[in-house]
């Protein structure tokens, strides 16, 4: 027969406050732990609660006085989250009153749960896999819509199941790759009239699909940030203010209005983007100004695209040029001639342009053409900006990856490579290299996972979760 006891059988009774911090309609405690039914018997004053039905009870303190009343919920092991005995505490959603109920079940041996501990005993007893597991703070960190609706994809196992078609497929190959090991003489004759080659193209073409979803997801996830660099009064601010389609930095006419920088953030077709405006790059004694432009090179080495605004009448000061010599070459760049309002330009965009910057090594940037202040324009620069990251837009089979993931299936892919290398008489390495990047997919699911992973991977979770 199989155990039900879950694996987390020694592990104490924990509890902590679910809902948010703060004042609220519902408040709720969660708890997990062993045999329960005695902690709900003394918070209740000897009721006993059948699984899965409201209760509908005064809580009680260890003097029998009422601390709250409200629902409690109990579902017994191993039909709850958990996989253990939850009791859920339904209380009115105050602090103190909370934080009373709390005490009570530390009182009746509790301790308070760490960070993600929930959803840690969920995965040790195979409630969720690591990647759900994952999907959980995913879903409750989502900042966008788009981003929410891909957690719970993932949380539901839609991530997972296309990682365990992978394994399956590697499992098969490698089942036929060491069967062939035990029986050499006929080793060449049976791989191929299994179609072993065959069987790792279709492999590697199934993880390549996989890893540029997952770098889709990433970028969901991620977002990517933004900088506006540029000489003063270009309208690098104004160009902030256009695309937040908000007041957030002042603008003037006076040259060095922005001395220090200001984030934004918006999300563009479900992308989250982080904006940093900058203070005007030119060469000054004002020491505040001086120490706003060493900002400003500051957060063009963190960010992933630049929007090096140029006056084309004035072309690049030297501040600013001496800023782009600097600029790594994985940055990409959008230049902006802003004001085309002024010129009576008509807005445009332009690939591979060479020519108005002098970056050592002459990189090609995306020129665009637009005007800050009238808008005209600016959803060519918000097509540029997606086009940077690479974002294909939202489609059904996508889930919000993380970097992690992305390193595992490039982990796995490399194994799948070097085994697609390997040749007629190294069927050894051939099966070790299928036995890696087998591992390598598993880290994803959690089902090969070291535990210091598991460390990091949970305390990054919400207590209560
Ligand atoms: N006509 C026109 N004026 C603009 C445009 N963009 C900005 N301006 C004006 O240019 C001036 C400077 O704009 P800002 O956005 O403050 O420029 P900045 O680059 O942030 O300047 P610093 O903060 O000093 O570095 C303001 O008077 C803006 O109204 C535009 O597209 N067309
Ligand atoms: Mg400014």
């Amino acid at each position: 027969m199989l155990s039900t006891q879950p694996s987390t059988a020694n592990a104490p009774t924990i509890a902590a406050i679910a809902t948010a911090a703060g004042r609220g309609g519902v408040g709720v405690i969660r708890i997990s732990g062993h045999q329960l039914l005695s902690l709900a018997q003394a918070i209740t004053g000897g009721k006993t609660p059948k699984p899965r039905t409201a209760l509908y009870t005064d809580f009680l303190d260890e003097h029998g006085n009422a601390i709250d009343n409200g629902i409690l919920l109990y579902f017994a092991a191993p039909a709850s989250f958990t996989g253990e005995d939850v009791i859920e505490l339904q209380g009115h959603g105050g602090q103190i009153v909370l934080q009373m109920l709390l005490n009570r079940c530390l009182q009746l041996g509790a301790r308070i749960a760490e960070a993600g501990e929930f959803t840690k005993r969920a995965f040790l007893n195979n409630k969720l896999d690591l990647a759900q597991a994952e999907s959980v703070a995913d879903l409750i960190d989502a900042s966008s819509q788009a981003a929410a609706r891909m957690a719970v994809r993932s949380l539901k196992g839609a991530f997972s199941n296309q990682i365990h078609r992978l394994v399956d497929d590697l499992i098969t190959l490698r089942m036929l790759v060491e069967a062939t090991l035990d029986f050499p003489e006929e080793e060449i004759d049976f791989l191929e009239a299994a179609d072993a080659k065959g069987k790792l193209t279709a492999l590697q073409n199934e993880l390549s699909t996989i890893l540029s979803t997952a770098n889709q997801g990433a970028i969901l996830r991620e977002g990517m940030n933004v900088v506006l660099v540029g000489a003063p009064n270009v309208g690098k601010s104004s160009l902030l203010n256009a695309l937040a389609g908000d007041d957030i930095a002042i603008v003037t006419h006076i040259a060095g209005t922005t001395r220090d920088t200001v984030r934004e953030h918006i999300t563009l077709d479900g992308v989250p983007i982080h904006i940093t405006d900058t203070a005007g790059l030119r060469e000054t004694d004002d020491l505040v100004e001086k120490i706003g432009i060493e900002r400003s090179e500051k957060a063009v080495q963190n960010a992933d695209v630049a929007l090096i605004l140029i006056d084309p009448a004035e072309g690049i000061n030297s501040a600013t040029q001496s800023i782009l010599d600097k600029l790594p070459s994985s940055l990409t760049r959008i230049v902006i001639h802003n004001k085309a309002d002024l010129r009576n330009e008509t807005p445009s965009r332009t690939d591979n342009h060479i020519g108005s910057l002098k970056i050592k090594t002459d990189t090609p940037a995306t020129l665009i053409k637009l005007s800050a202040k009238t808008g005209v324009g600016l959803d060519l620069l918000k097509q540029a900006l997606l086009d940077a990251v690479g974002w294909q837009g939202e489609s059904e089979g996508l889930f919000l990856a993380r970097s992690r993931h992305i390193h595992a299936l490039e982990a796995a892919q490399r194994e799948l490579d070097n085994a697609a290398l390997c040749g007629n008489h190294q069927l050894e390495l051939l099966a070790e290299h299928l036995r890696l990047a087998q591992n390598a997919c598993s880290e994803i699911t959690g089902e090969f996972t070291a535990d210091d992973l598991l460390g990091v991977i949970f305390s990054r979770f919400c207590i209560g979760k």
